[in-house]
C-alpha cells in the first residue's frame, strides 16, 4: 500500500512544502496508464481545491474576504490533471478563476488564503487578491482580470522560453467567453508562425458570466477556432483527470519536440455562480445536477477504491489532513499582518518617460 498522505509533497530550496509531480510524469511522458500514486495525488489535490474554495465562499459571506472572488468548484479535474502532465519548470498562466490552478501548481494554501484576505503573507503580498494570484518561483504567471488578456501574454512567455533555448512549455488557460476575444486570433496566428511551445487550453464551462456559449457565436465547438491557423486542435471531457492528463501530456510532448502549439477545448462545469454575487438564474437546477453526477472527486475516489489503490482508512486520513490544512491556512491568514502602507509603491511598473505622467 502506498503512503497516501506523502505522495507528492517535497521541499523546495526554501524548505517550503511543494506539491510535486509524480516521478512518472516528470518527463512529461505521454498518456500511459496512471499509477496508484497519481490517482491518490489527483484525489488529494482536487479535495484541497474543493475545501479551499468552499471555505473561501463562507469567508466571503462573512466579509473576511472582499472584492471579486470566482470559485473553481466543479473544475478541479482540469487543474489536477494538468499539473501531473507538465514538468515543474513548465509555465502556467490563466484568468481570474485562478485559485485551483495556483494550488495545483504548489502555491501553498497559506499563501493563497492570505492573498484572499489581502495580507502581506499572500502570494501577491496581499496586493493582488483573488484574481491576481502569482508565483514566479512556482512558474505560475497569474491570475488575470482582463478577459482574454492572458492569451497573448501566454504566447509571449512561450516566445521568451523558446528564445532563451529552454525546453519549457507554457500552458495558457482561458474561458469560453475569452475565446471570443479578437486577440485570440492574432495570438494563434503568431504562435503558429513562430511554432511557439504553448498549449492553449480553453476551459469551456458553458458560460461567460450569464451568457451561454450558444449566445456568443454560431461556432459552438471552440476547438474549431484553431483550424484557421492549421493548429492541432481537439476537444476533451474535463470532468476526468485521466482525459485532462492524457491531452495535456501529449500536447506538451508535441510542443517540447519543437512542433508548436495545440488548442485543447476542455469541457467542464462550474457548480457555483460566476462570482459570489451571481445567483445563476440563467441555468436550470437539473443542468447543475447532471454535472454533479460526474463529479471528478467522486469518480476518482471510486476508481481508487475499485482498483484497491487505497483503503477507506487511507482516504479518511487524506480527508483529515486536507481539512486540517484548510483550517490552518485560515488561521494563518487571519493572524498575518496587512501590507505596510509603504508597500503601495513597490512592485508596480512605471515607465520614467511616459508622456502622460506629470512630475510632481
Ligand atoms: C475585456 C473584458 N471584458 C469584460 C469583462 C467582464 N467579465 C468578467 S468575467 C467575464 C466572463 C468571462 O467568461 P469566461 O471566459 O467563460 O470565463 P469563466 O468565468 O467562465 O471562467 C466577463 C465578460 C472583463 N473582465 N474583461
Ligand atoms: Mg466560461
Amino acid at each position: 500500500m502506498c503512503e497516501v498522505t506523502k505522495t507528492k509533497v517535497t521541499k523546495d530550496q526554501n524548505g517550503t512544502d511543494v506539491a510535486e509531480l509524480h516521478p512518472d510524469n516528470k518527463q512529461g511522458n505521454g498518456a500511459e496508464q496512471a499509477s496508484a500514486d497519481t490517482y491518490l495525488y489527483w484525489y488529494e489535490m482536487m479535495l484541497r481545491i474543493r475545501r479551499f474554495e468552499e471555505r473561501a465562499g463562507q469567508l466571503y459571506g462573512q466579509q473576511k474576504i472582499r472584492g471579486f472572488c470566482h470559485l473553481y468548484i466543479g473544475q478541479e479535474a482540469v487543474a489536477a490533471g494538468t499539473v501531473t502532465a507538465l514538468r515543474s519548470d513548465d509555465l502556467i498562466i490563466t484568468a481570474y478563476r485562478d485559485h485551483g490552478l495556483a494550488l495545483a501548481r504548489g502555491v501553498t494554501s497559506n499563501e493563497c488564503m492570505a492573498e484572499l484576505f489581502g495580507k502581506s503573507t499572500g502570494c501577491t503580498k496581499g496586493k493582488g487578491g483573488s484574481m491576481h494570484f502569482f508565483s514566479k518561483e512556482k512558474k505560475f504567471y497569474g491570475g488575470h482580470g482582463i478577459v482574454g488578456g492572458q492569451i497573448p501574454l501566454g504566447a509571449g512567455i512561450a516566445f521568451a522560453e523558446k528564445y532563451r533555448g529552454s525546453e519549457n512549455v507554457t500552458a495558457c488557460f482561458f474561458g469560453d467567453g475569452a475565446a471570443r476575444q479578437g486577440s485570440l486570433h492574432e495570438t494563434f496566428n503568431m504562435a503558429m508562425t513562430w511554432k511557439l511551445p504553448v498549449i492553449f487550453i480553453c476551459e469551456n464551462n458553458l458560460y461567460a458570466m450569464g451568457t451561454s456559449v450558444e449566445r456568443t457565436s454560431n461556432v459552438h465547438d471552440i476547438s474549431k477556432l484553431g483550424a484557421a491557423f492549421d493548429m492541432p486542435s481537439f476537444q476533451i471531457d474535463g470532468m476526468t483527470c485521466e482525459k485532462v492528463y492524457e491531452a495535456i501530456a501529449s500536447a506538451a510532448d508535441y510542443s517540447r519536440s519543437g512542433e508548436g502549439p495545440t488548442l485543447i477545448e476542455i469541457k467542464t462545469y462550474r457548480y457555483k455562480g460566476h462570482s459570489m454575487s451571481d445567483p445563476a438564474k440563467y441555468r436550470t437546477k437539473e443542468e447543475v445536477e447532471e454535472y454533479k453526477q460526474k463529479d471528478a472527486i467522486e469518480t476518482t475516489l471510486a476508481t481508487i477504491l475499485k482498483k484497491k489503490f487505497a483503503t477507506m482508512n487511507d482516504i479518511e486520513a487524506v480527508n483529515q489532513k486536507v481539512m486540517e490544512e484548510i483550517d490552518e491556512c485560515v488561521r494563518f491568514a487571519e493572524e498575518s499582518p496587512y501590507p505596510d502602507p509603504s508597500e503601495i509603491y513597490t512592485d508596480i511598473y512605471k515607465q520614467q518617460d511616459y508622456p502622460f505622467l506629470m512630475d510632481d
